[in-house]
């Protein structure tokens, strides 16, 4: 296979999360989720913003469906909303909730687009935080529960499933540093988030196929890190697998090697004896072996030691918060990586991508790559004609893609690709500030415009080969 030719199955897709563009937040019986409470607390979020509204995706999703379908994109990655299947976070099924997603799974089927469903994007149920929330075991098992009522609804009809967003940003963003919902700032409850998080994804994984056919892929969402030492300095070599522990081997411990690591527990040892670990834990999730593996990759992490080092605003790139969300490693320092950078200021390193893609085709020997985000924030506006111009967006792409293609020739087994997002949404503790988006919307009229960037990879959608960065499009 030429050097710009992807396979003829490869799925090339986009992505999205329910609370990032749905809005629709009190209709059909949904009820307030973690993220709901956090963005209308004041000083949480960019300028107080919310997802109340959002893109209106909840209204305006055929009209979504269509755009993906002129695009030629062959796969979808979207979220359901806990809150809307299950308001209280336990207990029967809201029909008109799963009614949503079962029409918005018809029309993507009916444009030939496959849809890859993600059980949990961050938006826990409040009453469920209320009860005790990631910390507390008993929310994995409500997560298991949930993901059989969702699996049963669409297990005939969806063959992609991702039980977990990110469980990092969930566990450390959210409980750590507190700049995510619920914004708790305890390094210990962060630490007993990250295990209930793959106790979560355990359960359900073993929920999901006592309820679907057998065909189905089961896979989860890491957001795993590519951290590099600033130097090779035996210090700065200790300080950068302590945070590739934290960020990395604490889901990949449990999830391919069926423990954690033995040096993220020494190392965390000061502060938690992860006594609410159960061996049965480590078994329930070994027990659900992954059909796939998803990552998600934006930037890689410069760390180096820095033993005098005070508590401080931090320079990760995670947001502002006086918190750390590594726990334990407060005498390990975050650099600027070298380069351009996003709208986020994050640097651009491709050859990131290819490394995660790598180390996880000898870390886990076959089993199937996806990538289920990579995408880029630029201060895009619509010129006199109203059409948006993006190049940073294409040679963003390009670049990783490329990557994606060299981790193909060198014996990654990547199955696609979902650009991260469709359409611009709400970002988070950044809310709508910055723009992620293929597609443009203006947030006076919801109007959906798509960008110069979603011409660029419609045609290498439809041609499986990338076209050259200066292509007219
Ligand atoms: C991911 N970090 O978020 C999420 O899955 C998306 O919902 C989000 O919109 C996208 O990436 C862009 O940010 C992340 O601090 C948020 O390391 C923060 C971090 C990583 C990913």
């Amino acid at each position: 296979m030429s050097d710009s030719v992807f396979p003829p199955a490869f799925l090339w897709g986009s992505a999205t999360s329910a609370y990032q563009i749905e809005g629709a937040v009190r209709e059909g019986g949904r009820t307030p989720s973690i993220w709901d409470t956090f963005s209308h607390t004041p000083g949480k979020t960019a300028g107080g913003e919310t997802g109340d509204i959002a893109v209106d995706h909840f209204h305006r999703y055929r009209e979504d469906v269509a755009l993906m379908a002129d695009l030629g994109l062959n796969a979808y990655r979207f979220s359901v909303s806990w809150s809307r299947v299950q308001p209280t976070g336990r207990g029967p099924a809201v029909q008109v909730g799963l009614d949503f997603y079962r029409r918005l799974v018809d029309e993507l089927l009916a444009k030939g687009i496959r849809p890859a469903v993600t059980l949990y994007h961050w938006d826990l149920p409040q009453e469920l935080e209320d009860a005790g929330g990631w910390p507390e075991r008993d929310t994995a098992l409500r997560f298991a529960e949930y993901a059989s009522v969702v699996g049963e609804a669409l297990g005939d009809r969806v063959e992609h499933w991702i039980t977990l967003n990110e469980p990092w940003c969930s566990a450390f963003l959210g409980y750590g540093s507190g700049v995510h919902a619920p914004g708790r700032t305890d390094p210990v409850a962060s630490l007993r988030a990250a295990h209930h998080l793959n106790l979560a994804h355990g359960l359900a994984a073993t929920a999901l196929r006592a309820v679907m056919p057998a065909r189905n892929e089961i896979a989860i969402s890491l957001n795993s890190s590519v951290v590099r030492p600033l130097s090779q300095d035996p210090a700065d070599l200790a300080a950068a697998r302590r945070i590739d522990d934290l960020a990395n081997g604490v889901f990949h411990g449990p999830l391919l090697h069926g423990s954690y690591p033995s040096s993220l527990i020494d190392a965390t040892s000061p502060i938690t004896d992860w006594s609410y670990v159960r061996d049965a834990d480590l078994r329930i999730i070994k027990a659900a072996p992954l059909d796939a593996l998803g990552l998600n990759y934006y930037t890689p992490a410069l760390v180096s030691a820095a033993p005098d080092r005070v508590a401080g605003p931090r320079a990760d790139g995670h947001g502002a918060s006086e918190h750390s969300p590594w726990p334990g490693a407060d005498d390990v320092l975050f650099h600027q990586t070298p380069g351009e950078r996003t709208e986020m200021g994050w640097s651009i390193d491709p050859t990131g991508l290819y490394d995660l893609l790598m180390r996880y085709t000898r870390e886990a020997p076959g089993l199937p790559l996806y990538v289920t985000e990579n995408g880029a924030a630029y201060d895009d506006k619509p010129d006199a004609e109203g059409r948006v111009h993006d190049p940073e967006r294409i040679a963003y792409l390009h670049g990783h893609l490329a990557e994606v293609r060299r981790a193909l020739t060198d014996g990654a087994d990547v199955r696609g690709y979902y650009l991260w997002s469709l359409l611009d949404n709400f970002e988070w503790a950044y809310g709508y500030g910055k723009r992620f988006g293929a597609v443009y919307v203006d947030y006076a009229t919801l109007e959906r415009t798509p960008k110069s960037s979603a011409r660029w990879y419609a045609r290498a959608a439809r041609t499986g080969v990338l076209p050259p960065v200066t292509a007219e499009v």
